[in-house]
């Protein structure tokens, strides 16, 4: 008899199967069972019915508690009142393992008790949902920058320097010196960008932010494109075209999973190029409007983002930030040095940033003066400072946080259902 995966069952329609998952939930009716078995690519219902199995099958498919794993064998029959189309008429059931007393009911838990238990909270049909969104936004990165030949070049973790500003470093011992958890690839990117022209890097990068939001975490996943000889424009529209290409995808592809998690994807239908791009002063004039008393100078806080997300309809890139409030690699504008060709891509629905990036410095002096500035240790910005010596060219990148995205194209409320395990103030457990 062919084992086969829920996902591909109707392929089997009237044919004997066998089906090897967890029991997910039990219903009885005397002399009728109902068991929902999960195989981790569906859910199905097998229907055991009392003198059409053996005794000790039917006995045994009793005893079953959420969560013990088994191996149903049975008929596929169709059943247009059945969740996925189809169900098991059962032949035969075989307990494998049966669970103690599952922690996770089916009713509702707080979100401490679910964090606890991470390991097994990831197997229920939302979470289940989420990492195939997961998956299928990371397929589709890597194939978007595949299409249009970009090269992934692997980013190290650890690190001598900062980019990002020295206020969120890990540190840990490197034998006799000091090293950092990376907190961006972007540097080494640059450097690729040189020898490669159309580079990436996607990894796990770490920040360990002291505040508590929705949107952070300490461990979290980056993308990283880099190109040589592009400027702050084509930086964005690599960004829109992506974006959108990686909306469309995950709506043709997950629909199911979309509906799981009960998702409006009428919002995510409108998300097509050219998104709207404002300056940091328009962005400034938007929130005066809405009555908030707001500083030139200043980065916006997660509210002040929103406020300028809701005017538009799909995400805006705002560009040209104050020189001072960015990282230290950012180019000036030469039309006027104060602002700079920065730009960080807004998602809709309250979401913020999920996208920061823009043209670097070209120019040794300017940049060597900026890390003086910033007060960074010159001495690990050696070998950055040679690519401005040997052949500097303009070029621009950006970095796409994976999990802000994942919980916008999902819907979620907060980032941490959207990473496996999850890296918090406060949590490093499971
Ligand atoms: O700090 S960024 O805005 N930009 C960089 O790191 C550049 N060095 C990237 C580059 O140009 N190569 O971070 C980029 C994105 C940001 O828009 C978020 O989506 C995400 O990374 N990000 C985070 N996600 C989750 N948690 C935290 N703490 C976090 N920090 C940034």
């Amino acid at each position: 008899m062919e084992s086969v995966h829920i996902a591909h069952i109707g392929e089997h329609e009237g044919k004997e199967v066998e089906i090897r998952g967890w029991l997910y939930n039990k219903r009885s009716s005397g002399s009728v069972l109902f068991l929902i078995v999960r195989d981790g690519t569906g859910f199905i219902q097998a229907v055991v019915v009392k003198g059409q199995v053996p005794d000790g099958d039917f006995a045994a498919a009793d005893r079953l508690t959420q969560e013990s794993s088994l191996v149903v064998r049975g008929l596929v029959r169709a059943d247009r009142r059945a969740p996925g189309g189809y169900e098991i008429s059962v032949s035969g059931v075989e307990p494998v393992s049966i669970a103690e007393e599952y922690p996770i009911s089916l009713k509702e838990h707080g979100v401490d008790f679910l964090m606890d238990h991470r390991h097994l909270w990831l197997r229920t049909p939302r979470q289940v949902a989420i990492m195939r969104v997961r998956n299928e936004i990371v397929k589709a990165i890597r194939d978007f920058l595949d299409e249009r030949e970009f090269v992934l070049v692997d980013a190290p973790i650890l690190t001598p320097s900062a980019c990002e500003g020295t206020t969120t470093l890990f540190e840990t011992d490197y034998f006799d010196t000091k090293a950092y958890l990376t907190q961006s690839g972007q540097l080494y990117m640059e450097a690729a960008a040189m020898a490669l022209g159309k580079v990436y890097c996607f990894g796990p990068t770490f920040r360990a932010e002291k505040s508590k939001t929705r949107r952070h975490l300490t461990e979290f996943w980056m993308v990283e494109p880099e190109m040589a000889w592009v400027d702050l424009d084509g930086d964005m529209k690599l960004q829109e075209d992506l974006v959108s290409y990686v909306v469309r995808r995950v709506l043709e592809r997950r629909a199911k999973d979309l509906a799981t998690l009960e998702r409006d994807t009428s919002k995510l239908e409108k998300v097509e190029p050219p998104f709207p791009r404002i300056t940091y002063d328009e962005a400034c004039d938007i929130l005066r409007r809405h009555g908030v008393e707001f500083e030139w100078g200043n980065d916006f806080g997660g509210g002040d983002e929103t406020i300028l997300a809701e005017e538009f309809d799909r995400p805006v890139f705002v560009h040209r930030y104050p020189t001072a409030c960015k990282a230290f690699y950012m180019k000036p504008d030469p039309d006027r040095p104060e602002v700079c060709l920065s730009a960080d891509l807004l998602a809709p629905e309250g979401y913020g940033e999920i996208i920061g990036g823009g043209q670097r410095i070209d120019d040794p002096d300017l940049l060597a003066r900026r890390i003086e500035e910033h007060r960074l240790p010159a001495e690990a910005y050696r070998w950055y400072m040679d690519l401005r010596r040997y052949g500097s060219v303009p070029h621009s990148g950006f970095g796409l946080g994976i999990e802000r995205t994942v919980a916008w194209i999902c819907g979620l409320e907060h980032v941490r259902e959207t990473i496996p395990f999850p890296r918090l103030l406060n949590r490093i457990y499971p």
